[in-house]
């Protein structure tokens, strides 16, 4: 195969590949130096295995997008990096890709075509995924290939990833870089079968086990398949069979590997192997070999001084806080007087698709979103309208379509993800509270997906299907957290959640979807993210709620005539409305917060000591809480109304009265 390749490839080409082969390896070595000396800290060793990471990227055209882990330095290298930034980026200085952020690898930039790993390995298979469906939906003919170990190949994300792409013909390339080890697990405890690449024909796609040593069996063979694939998209899975030459990372030491191991491998070097063939065939001298390594030498010292040069990040808070969100440029527009009554799930229903109309890039994605218009039917008859390619419904899989969302996003996109319940999340929790909350702030890539979740219990659905579970995400940095109550707000918020560059929770309570309706505005508008909203004024005792809680606190307030409520909707959850909620407490002195959620690490604790600690001399009693009990949500429904804080409401206003 070599032999046939030379002919076919110009001594130039074999020349370049071979700088770029010995790029990565020199960096190394010096970054082992370094390490030695305690002027790095820790260093994630890919030496051996750099003919996959080199011979990957340069097969890719510079505008396809690569998704790297943390042995692969020879993408960034390949890809032209500026060295000094790169080594900036390890030192953890502000003039590195995260301005010292997130460390090593960690970082992507849209500059060059590259999305870094989170250390959790696998969710970045389906954000490729993303970037792949936007080639597809956006008709541009070009691949997008990831890489994987074969530790992360035990992964749910795994399955999930492949067979998305497959069922969804992705023009993906998955590259299982199989290097022996994961950590310290051997591939006879990782794995059962013989070659992971087996298991392509399980997903219904091509697989090809090649030496991942060989640097042109690795350049042939990708250049080969991203043409093929540019010209007829599909994914396809490789696998490079490779080896770990040093530990996990420096100071984990290899004393499980035998040693014989070491030696084998050891005399099927990359570069060794590539220079003995350039020798052969009389393309490379000793000379030009010497020659090469002294100018890369020479480029890596001036660069890694160059870092270390640089001065120590300085944290300022304001920036720090800054760079949380992407900057939204929502235009908040007036709703028309025109109006129409609708539910709750019309009004969400009507906001989608006046979104849908007005972003031909937006995506809606979910389990049965299109035909069958979704369990609670906001997108029925959305098919007709958008076609398939805009509304898709997608295979059991929650993490692989949220990652898929940022993939989306980083390819310009705009998606709204449904979960078919909001307990359901659980299943793709990574993916939002590592992904899409944490990429703007590491590497000033945003995340434009929604992710609506219909919440909530009072339909006797039992423990998986009725979770207040809001807090969990108002606990992560990154994220938005809309909760409207009413179909007016409901609408205007989701179309604003949609405009809004960032990751948007959009919860929306399953039993007020058919329950509650009043007139809305008719027409493309949108309401404030981050605005709560007074429903009532009042002057004996207030009431800060959201969601369901408005309902409950209304129809408090309508059954106790005598006292006079004010009552506030928080509407946004992260960030929230202190202005908001110092006018409620300043407007009455007696506070209750009220929630569905759980009790116990629920917003009402959040809230409460916020007023606590800035508002203390405006009270005139303890603030209250009045939460669901702290146990799951049952089904029955005696035991589900009393699970339920709006048992317990009424006798929690008459004691904060009588206080
Ligand atoms: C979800 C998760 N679990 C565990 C780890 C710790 N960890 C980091 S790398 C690694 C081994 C990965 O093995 P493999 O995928 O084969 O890649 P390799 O390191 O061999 O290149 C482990 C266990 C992690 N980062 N993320």
């Amino acid at each position: 195969m070599e032999a046939s390749l030379h002919h076919s490839t110009s001594s130039s080409l074999l020349l370049d590949l071979h700088k770029l082969l010995l790029k990565p390896r020199l960096i190394e070595e010096k970054m082992l130096l370094l390490l030695r000396q305690g002027r790095i800290s820790k260093w994630f060793s890919g030496i051996g295995q750099e003919a996959i990471s080199v011979g990957c990227t340069a097969a890719l055209h510079d505008d396809e997008w690569i998704l790297p882990l943390h042995r692969n330095l020879g993408v960034f290298t390949t890809r032209q990096l500026p060295l000094a930034r790169l080594f900036a980026q390890f030192q953890g200085r502000e003039e590195g890709y995260t301005k010292g952020r997130d460390r090593s690898f960690h970082f992507g930039t849209r500059d060059h075509h590259i999305v870094g790993m989170i250390s959790h390995l696998g969710p970045q298979l389906s954000v490729a995924d993303g970037i792949a469906l936007a080639h597809t939906l956006k008709k541009e003919a070009k691949v997008c290939l990831t890489f994987t170990g074969e530790g992360g190949t035990s992964q749910g994300e795994f399955h999930e990833a492949l067979n998305v792409a497959s069922v969804w013909q992705l023009p993906v390339i998955f590259v299982v870089e199989n290097n022996g080890y994961g950590l310290s697990t051997p591939t006879s405890e990782q794995y059962r079968c013989e070659d992971i690449v087996d298991r392509a024909p399980g997903y219904g796609m091509e697989g090809i086990k090649i030496d991942g040593n060989d640097l042109l069996e690795v350049y042939t063979t990708i250049s080969g398949l991203a043409k093929s694939i540019r010209r007829d998209p599909r994914p396809v899975l490789v696998e490079c069979t490779t080896f770990r030459m040093r530990g996990h990372e420096e100071a984990s030491g290899t004393k499980y590997v035998p040693k014989e191991l070491f030696e084998e491998w050891g005399t099927k070097d990359p570069i060794l192997r590539y220079e003995r063939y350039l020798r052969e065939h009389g393309v490379l001298t000793d000379e030009g070999a010497k020659e090469v390594r002294e100018k890369l030498n020479e480029e890596i010292n001036l660069a890694v001084e160059e870092a270390f040069s640089l001065p120590p990040v300085v944290s300022s808070v304001p920036k720090e806080l800054g760079d949380v969100y992407r900057e939204s440029k929502v235009l908040v527009s007036s709703p028309s007087s025109s109006t129409r009554k609708m539910r709750f799930v019309d009004a969400i229903s009507d906001g989608l698709r006046l979104s849908l109309r007005h972003h031909p890039e937006l995506v809606l994605m979910g389990q049965d979103v299109a035909l069958y218009g979704g369990v609670f039917k906001i997108s029925e008859g959305f098919l007709e309208e958008f076609g398939q390619e805009r509304i898709r419904n997608t295979p059991l899989c929650e993490s692989a379509i949220l990652g898929a969302g940022l993939g989306l996003s980083i390819a310009g996109m705009k998606s709204v993800v449904e979960m078919q319940f909001a307990d359901f999340v659980s299943c793709g929790i990574t993916q939002i509270v590592n992904n899409l909350a944490k990429a703007h702030y590491r590497w000033g890539q945003n995340a434009d997906v929604v992710v609506r979740m219909p919440t909530g219990a009072g339909t006797g659905a039992g423990p998986f299907h009725s979770q207040s579970n809001e807090a969990w995400f108002t606990h992560t940095p990154g994220l938005k957290v809309v909760y409207p109550s009413s179909p007016a707000d409901a609408k205007g918020l989701l179309i604003a959640s949609i405009e809004d560059p960032n990751p948007v929770m959009f919860f929306e309570h399953k039993a007020l979807y058919r329950s509650v309706s009043e007139e809305v505005p008719e027409g493309y508008y949108s309401l404030p993210l981050g605005e709560a909203w007074v429903v009532q004024e009042g002057e004996d005792v207030t009431i800060i709620t959201y969601g369901m809680g408005v309902e409950w606190a209304k129809r408090a307030a309508g059954a106790m005539p005598d006292t006079s409520f004010y009552i506030l909707d928080l509407r946004t959850l992260l960030p929230l409305d202190y202005a908001a909620i110092e006018r409620a407490v300043r407007a009455t002195g007696r506070v209750l917060i009220l929630h569905e959620d759980t009790l116990i690490g629920g917003l009402g604790g959040e809230i409460g000591a916020y007023i606590g600690e800035h508002l203390f001399e405006a009270l005139d009693a303890p603030v209250m809480r009045c939460a669901s009990l702290d146990t799951p949500v049952p089904f029955a429904a005696p035991l589900e109304e009393s699970f339920l804080a709006k048992s317990r409401l009424d006798e929690t206003i008459r004691r904060l009265l009588k206080y």
